[in-house]
């Protein structure tokens, strides 16, 4: 990678994972909500952002449990090891099932147990009868895996999809993960004191899903590039003079649990974030993301996951706010797979 002149790679990789850990720790009491008063959020945030304000630490949930299995598997194993990566998100959700993980994506540690581990990859294609899940789970946890594979693209394309697979069959579930983890690769390359060119980054996003999204056909999908659509609606809408509508994001692009409706969205707030957002009153761009992510409702804790590794990688640990950190569940823990992954990939 050609070194940055203004931020070490060593921060950009704190900032991604301690991203996505707030941003599943601050998204999580409002998932599932659809309408959360502006001010209400504002209001949330600079309470935690405050010096004095102490509360409980905020509870992390599945995204974080299966992204922290991914960053400790790596680490041990100094390689992608599918067959550890699957007795580590057996041995999380058994140890503490009450994270509030999918509602089938559970069947598959129960199949995973139960068979001894002889197929890591079996269970999950029996989802859906057979058609795979297309929710974001593969997607939300990808974020280590982007960074160790920071220097090789070609390599990362292939281990998004793999590691997905674990859970994910469904075309759309596996290329959301992909999608996530090109985007969190090219914020790593980007220098965050340079002007972000944000058509320019959406339209090399988009490209990228060209090669990926191919000979969809016999999958009876409507539309063979859904994901390039969907990043060419997000296009409009940042092109939009006035800012788009929340209404026009939730419609458009989507909050949902499903893939195709959530990662193109994170991308979108990450973008959107990059300049003033009305009624988010913040100088900072990463709580920006965070709180423009968390206001537009759904599956909360999930799209500013996946914004805040995005942004984190993008602008660093050091724009992110100590006290909206001391709120956040294994923040310590965090910090150090990120510190980890770094010396590993480095050292190379
Ligand atoms: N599960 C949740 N949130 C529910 C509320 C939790 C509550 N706060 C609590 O604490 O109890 N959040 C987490 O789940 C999402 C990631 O899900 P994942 O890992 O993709 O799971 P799964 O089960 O595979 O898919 C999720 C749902 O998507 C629908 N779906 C997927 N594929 C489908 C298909 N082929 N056909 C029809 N439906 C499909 C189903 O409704 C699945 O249950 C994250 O938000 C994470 O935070
Ligand atoms: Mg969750
Ligand atoms: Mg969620």
């Amino acid at each position: 990678m050609a070194l940055l002149d203004s931020i070490s790679l060593a921060s950009k990789f704190r900032g991604c994972l301690v991203g996505c850990l707030l941003g599943d720790c601050l998204g999580a009491p409002y998932e599932a909500d659809y309408v959360i008063s502006k001010t209400v959020l504002q209001k949330y945030f600079d309470k935690l952002e405050g010096p004095y304000f102490k509360s409980p630490v905020k509870q992390y949930t599945d995204d974080a449990a299966m992204t922290k299995c991914l960053a400790e598997s790596l680490i041990a194993q100094q390689k992608f090891d599918a067959l550890d990566v699957a007795k580590r998100f057996v041995k999380e959700y058994f140890n503490e099932p009450r994270r509030g993980y999918g509602q089938q994506v559970v069947d598959i540690f129960h199949k995973l147990r139960a068979q001894k581990f002889v197929d890591p990859f079996g269970p999950a294609k029996e989802q859906f009868d057979g058609l795979g899940s297309y929710g974001n789970g593969a997607a939300m946890r990808v974020a280590p895996l982007a960074l160790f594979c920071h220097s090789n693209y070609e390599e990362l394309l292939h281990l998004a999809r793999q590691s997905a697979e674990l859970t994910h069959t469904h075309k759309t579930g596996y290329d959301g993960a992909i999608l996530q983890a090109i985007a969190v690769h090219q914020s790593l390359h980007l220098d965050p004191k340079q002007t972000l060119d944000v058509q320019n980054f959406s339209s090399r996003l988009i490209e990228k899903m060209s090669q990926i999204e191919v000979d969809c056909d016999d999958l009876n999908i409507d539309d063979p590039y859904p994901y390039q659509t969907q990043l060419k609606k997000m296009q409009v809408l940042l092109d939009k003079e006035e800012g788009a509508h929340h209404k026009e994001v939730e419609n458009i692009l989507g909050n949902s649990v499903a893939a195709l409706y959530s990662v193109p969205t994170a991308i979108f707030c990450f973008l959107r974030a990059f300049t003033p957002i009305p009624e988010i009153e913040t100088d900072n761009p990463f709580r920006r993301t965070i709180q423009y992510a968390i206001s537009l409702g759904g599956d909360t804790d999930t799209i500013a996951n996946m914004a805040g590794a995005i942004a984190g990688a993008y602008y660093g640990y050091d724009s992110i706010n100590d006290n909206l950190q001391k709120h956040c569940e294994a923040i310590e823990q965090f910090t150090e797979y990120a510190d980890k992954l770094h010396k590993i990939t480095v050292s190379e």
